[in-house]
C-alpha cells in the first residue's frame, strides 16, 4: 500500500527497492513524523470520534456500547453500509472470543476500517512518456489548489518535469491562479485566452510536453457541478482531444472531492466517474471537517481508490492515502 511518494507512483526508476533499504532507519524516522503531521490534521475528526471509540472499546461490551460505536462512525461519516460491516464483524469476533475488549479491540477496528478502504489500483502510473493527468471535480473542491501541490511534489520526490495545462478557461483569474501555483512549484504552464476552448489548451500543453521532453503533464479544468449535462459533456470532449493528442491519455483521471461536503460527495464521486472516466479520488480539506470518515465511505461504497488526500492550503498538504495509517489517526 501506498505510504510514501515513492510508493504512490508507478515508474520505470530501478533501484528503488535497496534505496529504501539502505535509508530504513531514516525512512522509520521520516513516516513517523508524517503519522504525528496526519494525526493533527485530523485533529477534529479524531476529536470527535477517537475519545467516543476509546470510552466505548474500553467499556464493558454490550448492545449498547456496538451501538454508541456506530453512531460514532456514522457521525464521522464513515458511512451507514460501511460502519454496519465493520461492527457487525466487530461484534461477531468479540462474540467467538477471537478479540477482547481494551487494546486488542482498538486494533481490530482500525484493521477492518482500513481493509474496507483498500483497492488494488491505488497507484498513478507515470511510466508513459509524458503522462497525462487530468483533474476534475465540482466548483471550488481544490482541484487547482491540488495541481499545485501535486506538481510540487513529483518534481522535488520523483525528480520528473512537469508542465501545467490551464484549461479552466472559464475565468482569467483560474489562469492566473494556477500560474501562481506553477510558480510556487517551480515548473511551467501553458496557458489560453479567456473564454478560449478548454480542449485546444489541453491539446497545446500535450503537445509541448511532446516536443519538450516533459515526464508529466497535468491538467486543470473548470468546476461543474455532476447535475449539469452540458458542463460534463464538456468535459467528455476534452479527454477525446487530449486522446487524439496522444493514444492512451489521459493515463489518470484524478476528481477532487472537498470532504467538508460530506455524503453529497459519495453522489458526485459517482457521478462524475460514470461520465468522466475517474480514475482515482483526492479527498481535500480533510483537515477542516469532523467527518474525515468520508475517506473510507467513498473508498468502500464506490470502489474507488482515493489516491492522495489535502490536509491544507500549503504546498507540502498533500500526501498519498494511506488505508491504514488514515484508520489508525483517526481511532487512537
Ligand atoms: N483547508 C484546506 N483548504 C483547501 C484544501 N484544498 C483546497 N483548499 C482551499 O479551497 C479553496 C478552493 O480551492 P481551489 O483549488 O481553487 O478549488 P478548485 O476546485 O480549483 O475551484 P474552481 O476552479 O473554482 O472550481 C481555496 O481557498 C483553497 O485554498 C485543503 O486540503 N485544505
Ligand atoms: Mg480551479
Amino acid at each position: 500500500m501506498p505510504r510514501e511518494w515513492a510508493d504512490l507512483f508507478l515508474t520505470d526508476a530501478p533501484g528503488r527497492a535497496t534505496a529504501v533499504a539502505v535509508a530504513d532507519v531514516e525512512g522509520r524516522e521520516r513516516r513517523r513524523g508524517l503519522f504525528r503531521r496526519l494525526r493533527e490534521n485530523l485533529s477534529k475528526t479524531r476529536q470527535a470520534l477517537g475519545s467516543e471509540i476509546q470510552a466505548t472499546l474500553f467499556a464493558k461490551l454490550d448492545e449498547h456500547t456496538w451501538e454508541r460505536l456506530e453512531e460514532a462512525l456514522i457521525m464521522a461519516d464513515v458511512g451507514a453500509s460501511t460502519t454496519a460491516s465493520v461492527v457487525e464483524r466487530l461484534e461477531t469476533e468479540v462474540g467467538e472470543g477471537t478479540v477482547n475488549s481494551g487494546e486488542a479491540l482498538s486494533e481490530r477496528l482500525i484493521e477492518l476500517l482500513a481493509d474496507t478502504a483498500r483497492n488494488e489500483n491505488d497507484q498513478i502510473d507515470i511510466r508513459a512518456k509524458p503522462t497525462v493527468i487530468l483533474a476534475v471535480g465540482v466548483n471550488g473542491t481544490g482541484k487547482t489548489t491540488t495541481i499545485g501541490k501535486l506538481a510540487w511534489h513529483l518534481q522535488k520526490e520523483l525528480g520528473v518535469s512537469v508542465l501545467l495545462g490551464a484549461a479552466d478557461t472559464f475565468r482569467a483569474a483560474a489562469t492566473e491562479q494556477l500560474e501562481g501555483w506553477a510558480q510556487r512549484a517551480g515548473c511551467e504552464i501553458v496557458t489560453g485566452p479567456e473564454g478560449s476552448d478548454p480542449g485546444s489548451v489541453a491539446f497545446d500543453a500535450v503537445a509541448q510536453a511532446r516536443s519538450r521532453d516533459i515526464d508529466v503533464v497535468i491538467v486543470d479544468t473548470a468546476g461543474r457541478l455532476h447535475t449539469q449535462d452540458d458542463l460534463m459533456g464538456e468535459l467528455a470532449k476534452v479527454r477525446r482531444v487530449i486522446a487524439r493528442q496522444l493514444e492512451g491519455a489521459p493515463h489518470e483521471t484524478l476528481l477532487t472531492v472537498d470532504a467538508t461536503t460530506g455524503q453529497n460527495g459519495l453522489r458526485q464521486a459517482q457521478v462524475f466517474s460514470e461520465t468522466a472516466g475517474v480514475s482515482g479520488i483526492v479527498l481535500t480539506k480533510l483537515d477542516g471537517t469532523a467527518r474525515g470518515g468520508i475517506a473510507l465511505a467513498i473508498a468502500s461504497e464506490l470502489g474507488l481508490p482515493v489516491k492522495l488526500i489535502g490536509v491544507g492550503e500549503q504546498l507540502e498538504d498533500l500526501r498519498p492515502f494511506d488505508p491504514e495509517d488514515f484508520a489508525r489517526a483517526l481511532v487512537s
